[in-house]
């Protein structure tokens, strides 16, 4: 509905932030036209160059049956961390189990979805996902606190078959829907698996010049330590200590140190301490070190991490997936300026590897070829005006444009979808000079009340993120639950799962 523009007195008005002025607290309305008009000039083209890229042939539904006639579907959700992962899975589980707003999927169109129920995982070694806890979080108005391991969840589904014959003999059919939801940092391994120490020593050297304050010190004994010195454990520790440090030091959009960052040094967890995580770069010019070398026992740890990483998650859990969403926090990301997005990109290009039909090189080849249907989803949306969800997905799309063309070329269905798993944001046209600025009205963290927002332009592409400053998202917090049970709001979540599980409800 349109209404008139407040008046800055009676509303909390906040039109996108102008080059130069102070962003969120600039009022100039005038911005308001400007950006927005720059913001439908830029998509048309944008869109059109990217027109049927995400186009999936994959026709075959992956899913076995068991003894019970039940299908079960793996689907991964994964993402960098604060990408949304805890949201998204959350507000998933949640729907199904409520799927008032899942118009999106054509079983729930049909009328031909029954219920969905929690039931036990089937994986006994693997963390339950706490889906009541986060639940009870977010219906606290709060965001689930950081989760940074691997969790599994089975929710069932009751559905009826779509064949018409099926349904008049009265025919209904159970989905079993586990979702793992694990770090996007652990899939960085990928790229470590097909290297050898002395070529990921390689890979890091370069690195070394570019590090955080307070790195200084590892870096000097890095350099200075002999590769065919004696193999000293307290050296090793201080070594490895010094490495996990400079890696956490980086800064978050440093994706060239992400890459090569052996992703438990993230967040160890149980590995703390453990010899699997004691080993770190030595020079890589140190011709053949002796078999009792330091060099040869950073090398031995180096391989049982790999070793490790690649039977206890690669093969136990990764190659097991049917179906995967990515998750993509672009709303943050073009606010950080896109600093290191090259690096960023060559993850999600690691990413799209895995994923490969076909041809996949190794070490790919060796993870299996079950995922055919994989959704990039550039999640909260919601803190952008939909009439920019356009540019957000054309920005995915850029950003994925090689990976994806191969990985179609290879027969997977590939997508890419902006959505809110959990939409915190409501829109509303303000008018003013006679033109329509669609804002956004929401509670900002930590503050009482709503404020009606325009967070500014998002750029067309990866290539306009020098437009960036003018986008300033701002952070809102979970909405109010809704009454009657009815079920949390979104965006597009349904168009995702569609895409990922619809034809396993068929
Ligand atoms: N507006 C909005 N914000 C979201 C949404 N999903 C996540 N967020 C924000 O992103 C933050 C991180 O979300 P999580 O779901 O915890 O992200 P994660 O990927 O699980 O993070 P880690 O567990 O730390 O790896 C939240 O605290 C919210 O501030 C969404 O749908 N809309
Ligand atoms: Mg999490």
């Amino acid at each position: 509905m349109a209404t008139d523009p407040p008046s800055d007195r009676s509303e909390n008005v906040t039109p996108p932030p102008t080059p130069g002025g102070d962003g969120l607290l600039d009022r100039t309305t005038e911005a308001v036209a400007g950006v927005l008009n720059d913001a439908a000039a830029g998509v048309g083209s944008l869109i059109g160059g990217v027109a049927g890229l995400a186009e999936g042939v994959a026709g075959r539904v992956v899913r076995s049956v068991d003894e019970l006639g039940e299908s079960t579907l793996r689907l991964g959700v994964t993402g960098l961390a604060r990408s949304g992962k805890t949201v998204f899975t959350t507000a998933l589980v949640d729907h199904l189990l409520r799927p008032d707003r899942l118009r999106g999927l054509s079983a729930v169109a049909e009328g031909r979805y029954a219920a969905a129920v929690l039931r036990p995982q089937p994986d006994d070694d693997t963390p339950r996902f706490d889906f009541e806890a986060h639940r009870d979080a977010i219906a606290a108005g709060q965001w689930p606190q950081p989760t940074r391991r691997l969790s599994q969840l089975r929710v069932s589904i009751r559905y009826a078959p779509r064949s018409f014959w099926a349904r008049r003999l009265g025919d209904t059919r159970t989905l079993n829907l586990d979702i793992v939801d694990y770090p996007g940092e652990w899939l960085s391994d990928l790229g470590l698996m097909a290297l050898d120490y002395a070529a990921w020593c390689r890979a890091v050297w370069p690195l070394l010049d570019t590090g955080a304050a307070g790195t200084e010190a590892w870096r000097s004994l890095t350099r200075a330590s002999d590769p065919a010195g004696p193999q000293d454990e307290a050296l090793a520790r201080r070594l490895a200590d010094g490495f996990g440090a400079w890696i956490l030091a980086a800064s978050p959009d440093d994706w060239a140190v992400r890459r090569i960052a052996p992703g438990r040094f993230h967040d160890p967890g149980d590995l703390a301490g453990s010899p699997l995580l004691t080993f770190a770069p030595l020079r890589p010019d140190a011709g053949e070190p002796a078999r009792d070398s330091l060099w040869r026992l950073m090398e031995r740890r180096f391989d049982s991490y790999k070793r490790y990483v690649h039977s206890h998650f690669f093969k136990a859990q990764f190659a097991r997936l049917d179906r995967q969403i990515v998750l993509v926090d672009l709303p943050g990301l073009v606010a950080q300026g896109g600093e290191g997005l090259g690096a960023f990109t060559a993850l999600l290009d690691d990413v799209l590897k895995c994923f490969r039909y076909g041809r996949a090189p190794w070490p790919w080849s060796l993870l299996g070829r079950r995922i055919d249907r994989v959704v990039f989803a550039a999640t909260k949306a919601d803190l952008v005006p939909s009439d920019q969800h356009d540019r957000m997905t054309g920005f995915l799309d850029a950003l994925l444009f090689a990976g994806m063309n191969r990985a179609r070329f290879d027969r997977a269905a590939v997508r890419t979808v902006a959505l809110a798993a959990l939409r915190t944001t409501t829109e509303q046209t303000v008018r003013r000079d006679g033109a329509a600025h669609l804002c956004l009205r929401g509670r900002p963290e930590g503050e009482a009340g709503d404020v009606l927002h325009h967070p500014g332009s998002f750029p067309a592409s990866p290539d306009h993120l020098g437009d960036a400053a003018q986008f300033r998202p701002l952070a809102f917090a979970p909405p109010a639950v809704p009454g009657g049970g009815r079920a949390l709001p979104h965006a597009r979540l349904d168009h995702a799962l569609e895409q990922l599980i619809g034809d396993a409800l068929t």
